[in-house]
């Protein structure tokens, strides 16, 4: 039985650039509908990918910085019916594990994690973000897109990065002020009852309010964990974890350390526990249009390593306390994105629901180990496979085989 829950990617190794446009391609065209139902919800017999927002001020690069990561070419620049639209779109998360386990094993199917991107437009208008937030509000995370350029064709004053990530989260909380509101409504109405669920509910729902009011993200709310369950469908974005990304110009990013605008975003970033991560996303952009040697030749002329789409997915799985666990076979090597901590049967359950019911035990090596072998017969004799049972807890890079039965 084959328990690939998704259908098969492009297969390549390494993971980004090109083959992540040649997939995008088919996920915004005719095959959309194979990430999402047609109610716009993950379907729930899919792999659960992380899913990030990209948000921020209009006109900050959020496209551009789209473009780069998940190789798109959506419509840039100018407010346009095609960009008062979200984007969605997926990278593929690169690890040299699942390279080195996909030249061992010769697979069919080589099936690295993703990543959904979806990027809305520009949101500055005083409060009229709710419509545009809609598609955001179930993301795991948001990368909000803070300008460190000049462009003096776009905008008469020079960045100022901290202004602006102040002025769009007061565009967030208003959001979300619009959202507590019309659940107290609700609340206030189903506690005509008398049914107490909904009277505590509506007592919350003020409290909040005031705490929004106070230009306080939810995130900083003494939630308990009642109000937490209450709330938790309902998608607030300011208790969402925030990771500022830093749009600097090829300059700017080739001596960000010394940027003032990075500097100053970087200590707002921090004041509040948030990640901050320099982007050149113009330069990126570009990138993603050479061939991989040529990106790489223009990138360590910057000085950098690692393209954006790298650094971004260490960071927001770093955030969301992500890690990967590893199946291979001949069939399929596959990267599982699981959350830091889940024990053995819930992350067999992301395989299949059956092997999580029918779980018996798991047989692991850990992926460093077995490389270091050289080959599974290597790995068995010197007794690094370890069998697991349900209370084990998974750990990044465990090479997993699971016994089920059902
Ligand atoms: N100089 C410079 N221009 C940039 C940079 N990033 C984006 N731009 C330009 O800024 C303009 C707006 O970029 P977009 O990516 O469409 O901005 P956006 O945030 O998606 O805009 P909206 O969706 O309309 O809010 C485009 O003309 C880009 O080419 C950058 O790093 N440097
Ligand atoms: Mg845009």
């Amino acid at each position: 039985m084959d328990y690939t829950t998704r259908p098969p990617f492009p297969q390549a190794a390494g993971g980004r650039g090109r083959e992540n446009r040649a997939f995008r391609a088919d996920a915004l065209g005719k095959g959309r509908s194979f990430c999402y139902n047609t109610a716009g919800k993950p379907c729930k017999e899919m792999e659960r990918y992380m899913k990030l927002g990209i948000v921020g001020l209009p006109n900050v690069g959020k496209t551009t910085l789209f473009n780069a990561l998940t190789g798109s070419q959506a419509e840039t620049g100018s407010y346009t019916a095609a960009n008062a639209r979200p984007n969605i779109g997926q990278a593929k998360v690169p690890d040299e594990r699942l390279d080195w386990l996909a030249a061992y094993w010769h697979p069919k199917k080589y099936s690295p994690a993703s990543i959904d991107f979806v990027d809305v437009p520009g949101v500055s208008s005083g409060g009229k973000g709710n419509e545009v937030f809609q598609a955001i509000r179930q993301v795991d995370a948001l990368v909000q897109v803070v300008r460190c350029f000049d462009n003096e064709d776009i905008f008469l004053e020079p960045a100022d990065a901290v202004r602006d990530a102040e002025s769009f989260e007061l565009e967030l909380i208003l959001a979300d002020i619009e959202i507590v509101e019309r659940r107290l409504e609700r609340a206030k109405k189903n506690a005509k009852g008398g049914d107490k669920k909904y009277k505590r509910e509506a007592e919350m729902c003020e409290a909040l309010i005031a705490h929004l009011t106070e230009e306080k993200p939810a995130r900083d709310f003494p939630f308990t964990d009642e109000d937490r369950d209450i709330l938790a469908d309902g998608g607030l974005l300011t208790v969402k974890p925030v990771i500022y990304a830093a749009n600097l110009d090829e300059e700017g990013m080739a001596d960000y350390a010394n940027n003032a605008n990075f500097k100053a975003l970087s200590d707002y970033a921090a004041a509040r526990g948030a990640a901050v991560l320099p982007v050149a996303a113009k330069f990126e952009e570009d990138l993603a249009e050479l061939d991989p040697d040529e990106a790489q030749m223009f990138m360590e002329d910057l000085g950098l390593h690692e393209t954006g789409l790298d650094r971004l997915i260490r960071t927001s799985y770093d955030l969301l306390g992500y890690i990967s666990f590893l199946t291979a076979g001949e069939d399929d090597v596959h990267a599982w994105t699981i959350v830091r901590g889940t024990k053995a049967p819930k992350a067999a359950g992301k395989i299949h629901t059956d092997i999580e019911r029918g779980f018996i035990r798991a047989e692991i090596v850990a992926f460093e180990d077995l490389k270091a072998c050289g080959s599974m017969a290597a790995a068995k004799e010197k007794g690094l496979f370890r069998l697991e049972g349900k209370e084990y807890v998974m750990q990044d890079g465990d090479v997993t085989m699971f016994r089920f039965n059902v």
